[in-house]
């Protein structure tokens, strides 16, 4: 009888030996989904890193809800791995074993803008309220019943964290509970949308492994989450994904939602269309456009820089523009100018770094670019990488370091903003316009992001 000393593989043997790490998780703008680069996401991009290190392929699928994520977790020919976004509970921990934690989020009660907010747990009673159904949310509410009983609540498999910011931000719904990550990422989409109160303390998210796991998987992972917490991957991750309003403060993040709704459409066909022409990503031509005017066509600066796209009097005339004013003439003049420099950039400069670098020459002129990278050089960093070049422009206005370059003083801490904050942009863009949302972002018509339940994203069975 052979096969009775050959013993079980264990889980991360198994893994190996397959070449595949499969995890579950939901399809949302915090978990996974498509953008301009493919498959992207806070969990997706964690979790590639540790299917990266195991030196397997990620194979990844998503459940229709809570409930379907940790029934598939549990089955013996099931992924292995969750990574969605869960916080540790006592129902789930009888469900599954958590690793260590990688982010913490606080629950937030989420209310519309104009309507009575709510500033204690009492003030929950008689609103309609609506969370996921099996998420913590419905557990706390679970909890406050006991405390209120008149309390009412609807847990729904229907939908996903933006379908209820979305409900509360059209008044579909009074209140609803999201974490404050999901609020932080999503709050750009949504106008109305404000926090009445956060409801607790703050928890942890974590993955989950099956609870039968003979934790050879589980260490890994854990090894894993702390390797990423010293070596800075998961704080990286978190400005990226949830970044966005320390960036641009809630009042930035809601003001942009709600120009992403009155302003953008106007000008989305000019985007797009001198996009086209040019060969440009018409978001970040979108994105460039919020930074100079906030999609204000007839905007003016000190400088007397003036439209849309903010031109120059010089460039304007080198672009063929004669009315600056004219939205669509600045939006054709701002693509032409954009690739013009983008072009005369050093073959040397790869992108993505040649984007932001010629993102910079827009803003403050080729010649003083050239002149930071100088800086660069002489400093022994690299004078092609945007991290380093952006380090030595705000010397440009320090006569110390001006006098000796070509070109001269410029303000040279306004491109490191101006090419940072499209960037932000351009991400959000990003996710507005996701592949997988494309049926219902209808031409000239811009949608919040909301997660298709009958048409799931397309998923790539192994990369
Ligand atoms: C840019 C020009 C560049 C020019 C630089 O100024 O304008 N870009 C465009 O017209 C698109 O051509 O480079 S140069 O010709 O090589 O010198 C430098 O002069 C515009 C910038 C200036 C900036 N916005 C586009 O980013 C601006 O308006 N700054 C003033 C802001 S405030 O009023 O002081 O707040």
């Amino acid at each position: 009888m052979l096969g009775a000393c050959v013993e079980k593989p264990s889980t991360l043997e198994r893994v190996k030996e397959d070449g595949v790490l499969r995890v579950i998780t939901r399809n949302s703008p915090a978990t996974y989904f498509q953008d301009r680069n493919g498959e992207t996401g806070f969990e997706y991009e964690l979790v590639k890193r540790f299917a990266d290190d195991l030196g397997v392929k990620l194979q990844i699928e998503t459940a229709d809800n809570l409930d379907d994520l940790f029934g598939q977790l549990g089955k013996p020919s099931g992924p292995v791995l969750a990574a969605a976004g869960l916080v540790s509970s006592e129902r789930r921990a009888a469900q599954v074993k958590f690793s260590h934690p990688y982010l913490e989020v606080t629950p937030q009660v989420i209310y519309r803008n104009g309507r009575s907010r709510p500033t204690e747990a009492k003030g929950l009673v008689g609103k309609k309220i609506m969370v996921l159904k099996g998420s913590s949310h419905a557990d706390q509410l679970a909890e406050l019943k006991k405390k209120f009983p008149t309390l009412e609540y609807e847990e729904s498999d229907a939908v996903e964290v933006v379908d209820l910011l979305r409900m509360v931000d059209e008044g579909q719904i009074d209140l609803t509970l999201v974490d404050s990550n999901e609020l932080a990422m999503n709050q750009v989409y949504f106008p109305n949308v404000r926090v009445a109160f956060d409801l607790g303390d703050a928890r942890d998210q974590r993955w989950a492994v099956a609870p039968g796991e003979d934790n050879s998987l589980l260490n890994e992972i854990n090894e894993f989450i702390d390797k990423s917490q010293k070596n800075g991957t998961l704080q990286r991750l978190k400005d990226r994904y949830y970044g966005h309003v320390d960036v641009l403060g809630y009042v930035g993040a809601y003001t942009f939602a709600q120009h992403l709704q009155q302003r953008l459409p106007k000008y989305e066909k000019h985007f797009k269309s001198y996009a086209k022409v040019e060969q440009i990503d018409w978001r970040l031509l979108a994105a460039i456009g919020y930074q100079e005017s906030m999609w204000q066509p007839e905007v003016t600066s000190k400088t007397g820089v003036r439209g849309l796209m903010m031109l120059t009097q010089r460039t304007a005339q080198a672009m063929g523009v004669s009315n600056r004013l004219d939205p669509r003439q600045s939006i054709m003049g701002g693509a032409k100018y954009f690739m013009l420099v983008k072009e005369q950039l050093d073959d040397s400069i790869q992108e993505p770094d040649r984007t932001w670098f010629a993102l910079a020459a827009y803003n403050v002129g080729s010649g003083h670019l050239e002149d930071a990278r100088t800086l660069a050089k002489r400093e022994k960093l690299d004078p092609n990488k945007w991290l380093d070049v952006k380090k030595m422009l705000p010397r440009l206005s320090q006569k110390q370091w001006y006098s000796k370059t070509k070109y001269g003083y410029a303000r040279g801490g306004e491109p490191v903003h101006f090419v940072a904050n499209i960037r932000r942009y351009y991400d959000i863009l990003t996710w507005v316009t996701q592949p997988q949302l494309e049926g219902q972002v209808a031409e000239g018509n811009l949608h919040v992001p909301a997660v298709n339940k009958d048409k799931p994203a397309e998923q790539t069975p192994a990369m």
